[in-house]
């Protein structure tokens, strides 16, 4: 969990305006997409929080926090379990209505959680795509609104673009990155997204991969800077799972 992260002006205010916060974390990395600054406020304001462990079909949590759901927006696992600890609270409280607000790292799939949930909301895996404020509805009683990420301070560009929070084509080392991503996934996922031959190598995989998509530079050099930014994209769009 990074105690870097700050929370900007925006967040700061779904918070304020919002009974109930969903933190969305990446199920591959649930402690490094969780904000203890977040969670914080969230308990420093009275506001009730659910972790919602999304992208589960990537990865099997080894361990569930505390008021966490294990979900993935693309299988739809976990939507009525989500609703009924929203509605739980509901009666805990007595609200007739509730608001309730999606907060996460870029990219771990706020918007595709509330579409999940029936809600309307742009999903892309452009970091920092949804701006606004975007409220919808997904009962009579339950109003959502989708957050654009949270931006925190002080981790550096490779810790961030691991998790997947960076504009891919903003990351200045994306062989650094996709090295430390190599590190992570198993081969037999690389294998069976690509087909690719694995190697223990991270940087020979990563030569491999750019042989494989057939990316060149000027000459017969392997590009391996457009390889390794095409792994990342893949990477934040849930093509690569760790299971
Ligand atoms: N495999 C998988 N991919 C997902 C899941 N949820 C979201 N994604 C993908 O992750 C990327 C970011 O999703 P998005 O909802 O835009 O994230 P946001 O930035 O947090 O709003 C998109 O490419 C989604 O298709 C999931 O449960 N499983
Ligand atoms: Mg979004």
């Amino acid at each position: 969990m990074s105690d870097g992260a700050f929370m900007n002006k925006r967040i700061l205010k779904v918070v304020e305006m919002c009974d109930i916060i969903l933190e969305v974390v990446d199920a591959r990395d649930i402690d490094g997409t969780r904000s203890k600054a977040l969670e914080n406020i969230v308990k420093e304001k009275g506001k009730h929080l659910l972790i919602v462990i999304n992208k589960c079909d990537l990865a099997k949590p080894k361990r569930i926090p505390k008021n966490a759901i294990p979900f993935s927006a693309k299988k739809r696992w976990g939507t009525k379990r989500l609703r009924s600890e929203i509605k739980r609270i509901m009666n805990r409280d007595c609200l007739d209505k509730v608001k309730v607000g999606v907060v996460g790292y870029a990219n771990t799939g706020k918007s595709s959680v509330i579409i999940a949930l029936g809600g309307k909301a742009k999903a892309s895996s452009r970091a920092g795509f949804t701006r606004g404020e975007q409220w919808t509805k997904i009962s009579k009683h339950i109003l959502l609104l989708d957050s654009p990420g949270i931006i925190p301070r002080g981790e550096g560009e490779k810790k961030l673009a691991v998790k997947g929070a960076l504009d891919v084509t903003k990351i200045e080392d994306a062989e650094g990155v996709a090295i430390e991503l190599l590190k992570r996934i198993p081969k037999k996922s690389l294998v069976e997204a690509y087909g690719v031959e694995p190697y223990n190598d991270p940087e020979k995989q990563l030569m491999e991969l750019a042989g494989k998509w057939m990316m060149f530079r000027k000459g017969a050099e392997l590009d391996t800077d457009r390889a390794a930014r095409k792994l990342i994209k893949d990477w934040q769009k849930g093509k690569l799972r760790i299971i």
